[in-house]
């Protein structure tokens, strides 16, 4: 049976796309090639309820509950929970895309922005980090709480599909399932024992914060998360280079085949890859595109300013919240969004099996 928390869920969706049009145009079920609109990626909302004021604030308390301040502790734990960071100079870089690949996106316009130098994690959070961070916290994540995820349908089992009456209208592939966690990135009957280096999935952006907020870090800007992306290349499409695959070598873990009936995999992997399992770039950061989605610190706007802008940090409020990157659901056709100037959204207590996030600082951690 499902519980009422995904009814909820559903009925958020339904009303949503019956309704209200997503500002991000993905609610159009067509596809057209070449502009492709719609993975489904920002049709994963809990129901509206919370206030975004409440939000704010729960994510405050629980950044506080987490801080490296009050959890003196932890730090050992902490050590094993930590990223190799690597520096990502800053200065002015073109932000965004002149040439939209998915233009109702708000990719565009281009815009040159200031951002100070930081430091990022050089790859996605793993399962083996995030579990540390809860062994040494106790931390419970939004999914748990919830008691539901969004998986996608192609990873499910028979019997867990079963038991599932429910899809969401525009983007039939995501299914709510019960008991998918973290732990359980495909219900109950799943676990990640054989995942520990894979990113960890089912994480909410108040999850996200929490945890680089337990190991001293934070969330990267989209800026920033856009600078690093480009490693050090200008106007470029990925972040090696303007050639999805370079000398028909595979950069990264994105869907090949026909989406979302056949996955090739021919790049290696039909889910998630170990982190680091593609070439680094420039900087040496790992599947910044691909894999999965990357939670960033900015609230979703179509709209940008071309005014000259230093460390922008996007609207000081919203109902949505940027991911960047794509992940290895993403298919030309469906969800060209693999590139650096590519976005989308999801509410904050979205979690689903595409989404994670990795870190960034000022100093060196
Ligand atoms: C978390 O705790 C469990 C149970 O004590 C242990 O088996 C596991 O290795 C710990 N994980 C990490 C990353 O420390
Ligand atoms: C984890 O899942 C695998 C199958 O993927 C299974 O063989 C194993 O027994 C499970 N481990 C636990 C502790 O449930
Ligand atoms: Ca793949
Ligand atoms: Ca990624």
């Amino acid at each position: 049976m499902l519980c009422c928390t995904v009814l909820f869920v559903v009925c958020g969706f339904v009303s949503k796309v019956g309704g209200a049009q997503s500002s991000s145009g993905a609610d159009t079920q067509e596809l057209i090639p070449g502009e492709a609109s719609s993975c489904g990626c920002d049709q994963l909302k809990r129901a509206a309820g919370a206030a975004e004021v409440k939000e704010e604030e729960d994510g405050a308390k629980r950044a506080g509950k987490y801080s490296k301040h009050t959890n003196e502790r932890t730090t050992e734990a902490q050590q094993g929970t930590q990223s190799q960071m690597v520096h990502i100079p800053g200065g002015e870089f073109l932000f965004g895309t002149d040439d939209p690949g998915i233009p109702a996106d708000g990719e565009g316009p281009q815009r040159l922005v200031h951002v100070d130098s930081f430091y990022m994690d050089v790859q996605e959070v793993t399962n083996q980090q995030f579990e540390g961070f809860v062994n040494a916290t106790g931390y419970r994540t939004e999914a748990e709480t919830f008691g539901d995820s969004f998986v996608f349908e192609g990873s499910l089992s028979e019997a867990v599909k079963n038991e599932i009456t429910q899809a969401v209208a525009a983007a039939p592939w995501w299914l709510p399932v019960k008991g998918a966690s973290w732990r359980h990135p495909e219900g109950p009957d799943s676990n990640i024992t054989e995942r520990m280096d894979h990113p960890v999935l089912h994480v909410s952006w108040a999850d996200a914060v929490a945890f680089c907020t337990w190991v001293n870090k934070r969330l990267p800007t989209e800026a920033e998360w856009e600078l690093a992306c480009r490693g050090g290349l200008k106007d470029r499409l990925y972040p090696w280079g303007n050639k999805l695959k370079p000398k028909e070598q595979h950069y990264a873990n994105l869907w090949q085949g026909d989406f979302p009936t056949h996955n090739s995999a021919e790049d290696g992997f039909i889910q998630t890859s170990p982190v680091r399992s593609f070439p680094a770039n420039g900087f040496g950061l790992y599947d910044m595109v691909g894999n999965v989605w990357e939670w960033t610190s900015d609230w979703w706007t179509v709209y940008h300013t071309t005014e000259q802008q230093h460390n922008p940090k996007g609207p000081l409020s919203g109902t949505d919240k940027v991911k960047k990157g794509g992940s290895y659901m993403c298919h030309k056709s469906y969800c060209y969004r693999y590139r650096c100037a590519a976005r989308s959204q999801n509410t904050p207590d979205s979690s689903a099996s595409n989404l994670g996030f990795r870190c960034v600082s000022q100093e060196q951690r």
